[in-house]
Formats: C-alpha cells, structure tokens, sequence
C-alpha cells in the first residue's frame, strides 16, 4: 500500500487495532485524522501530516551543516561523538548523551536536542536538559501541530480547557535502523498529569511500539504503529500512566530518520 497516497487510505486505519472493548476509532475526514481511544488513553494518527516535499525540506534543514554532508546520502553510522562534535551543524545542535544504565554510563543509542523557552529545562534518566532557543522553522512546525489539535480540542477529543501551546520539543536522530529507543513513558511530573505529546516523523519508517503496563491484566496488551515520513501521531489522556513506548532496533533499516516530540514543561 502506497502510504502517501491519501486515497489509499480510505478511512481505514493502517494498523492492527485489537477489536475488543476499550478500542476503538475514527477518521476525521475534515482534519486527515484517525482519532483512537485504546484502553486508558487516546491517540490521534495523521498518516500525512506534511507532505513529502515539504517534510524532506524540513528533514534537510534539521541535518544542515557547515561539511557540506547531505542527510540523504551520508553513511551516519559512522559518527559516534567525537566525529559528531567535528561536523558544524547550522541549525540544531545535535548531541549524543551518556546516561547511566545500572550504574554504567552509556552512549544514548541516537543522537537528540533540547530545544524550548528558556524555563523549559527538563530532565529524564538523569540526564538534565537545558533547552536550546526554538529557530524560526521548529516554531512553524509547533504551530502547524498546534492549529491541528486546537481544531481537535473543539471536537473534544483531548480534554483541555485553553488553548495547547508546546514550550519545548525533544528531537531524536536515529542514524540507521541500530538506533533505537527503549521502553520508557514520558511520565515525569514535570510533563504534568495527563500530558499531550505530539510526535512528527521524518525520513527512514519505524515500528513504533506500545505495552501495556497495567501488572493486574492485559500484561501482554501490545500495539504496533508504522511511522512513516511525515506522519504525526499524538499521545493524550491517561497513556503514559498506563503505556509504555518504544522505536525496537530493525537492522535492515540503513536511512536515518528523525522525530520530533512536542511537549509542554511546567517547572
Ligand atoms: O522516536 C520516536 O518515535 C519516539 C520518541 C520518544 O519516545 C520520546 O521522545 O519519548
């Protein structure tokens, strides 16, 4: 199935959806978008949320820099932090963390940026996050997400009573299919009760993965998302309490890809 063809879709979600109690969804004609509720939490999935063009545009400006390396074409494998910190990006300040597993202090498998208001630090497997300034193009895209769930709000879909403004957005750049990201939920107090996360894909698709993590039952509940190039999938109600997420390794994948999480910080 050609995911980028819209009339491919034809209302029908492109992914496994258990058919049991407790899920279900729709699609929003007007909006693009499969609103999906799932066991104590919501998720809203916009297969083409930016179209090709301008999602590769987007995807060239977020991997810019002064070597010249073209995103596409550039083996990114091969940069582990020291080569990293010899490529002069223009405009994210790509880093790759240590964070302490079992008391070892290990590289993140992928490289990421912090970028927000300056009050919105944020700090997750003790790694302490200062934001970088938003850039003009990161604004663009956290309006665009914003304008979409705004319209959303007003179907009441995401319970919120003012307006959704993100005050920060974590970028995560997976270098080829050995990068990955582990189960984890995005559940530290900092994100609030019930936070909105809103995720923008870009470049290589990945499985994105979801369990259960109820211990009482459904303990084997899993869900498994595709998230192509330019795909936005948001994360809402009480998902984080009761989910956890992750991007597996897939060692056949070889093009980067990256994604960007929009979040909201309260310090
Ligand atoms: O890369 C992704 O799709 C997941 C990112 C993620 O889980 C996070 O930023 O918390």
């Amino acid at each position: 199935m050609d995911l980028f063809n819209q009339s491919s879709f034809q209302n029908k979600l492109p992914f496994i959806l258990p058919q049991k109690e407790g899920y279900s969804y729709f699609f929003d004609e007007d909006k693009k978008a499969f609103i999906i509720t799932i066991p104590n939490g919501k998720l809203i999935f916009v297969p083409i949320f930016f179209d090709e063009n301008l999602n590769n545009e987007l995807m060239s400006y977020l991997l810019k820099n002064e070597n010249n390396l073209n995103c596409k074409v550039t083996n990114w494998r091969n940069f582990e932090k020291e080569n990293l910190s010899e490529i002069k990006f223009t405009n994210i300040n790509w880093t790759h963390n240590q964070i302490k597993i079992f008391g070892k202090l290990l590289f993140e498998p992928r490289f990421s940026a912090w970028y927000g208001d300056s009050d919105a630090a944020y700090s997750y497997s003790g790694l302490k996050l200062k934001p970088n300034p938003w850039n003009e193009k990161l604004l663009f895209i956290k309006s665009k997400i914003e304008s979409l769930i705004e319209k959303i709000e007003k179907t009441e879909t995401i319970e919120k009573k003012e307006s959704l403004k993100f005050n920060s957005v974590l970028l995560n750049w997976y270098r080829d299919g050995q990068d990955s990201m582990g189960w984890h939920s995005d559940n530290e107090k900092e994100l609030g009760q019930n936070p909105v996360i809103a995720s923008l894909n870009f470049g290589a698709t990945r499985r994105f993965l979801f369990r259960k993590i109820d211990k009482t039952k459904d303990k084997k509940e899993k869900l498994e998302f595709s998230l192509t190039n330019g795909s936005l999938l948001i994360m809402a109600g009480q998902i984080q309490h009761f989910w956890q997420h992750s991007v597996p390794k897939e060692s056949k994948i070889k093009d980067n890809r990256i994604n960007l999480t929009f979040r909201v910080v309260r310090n």
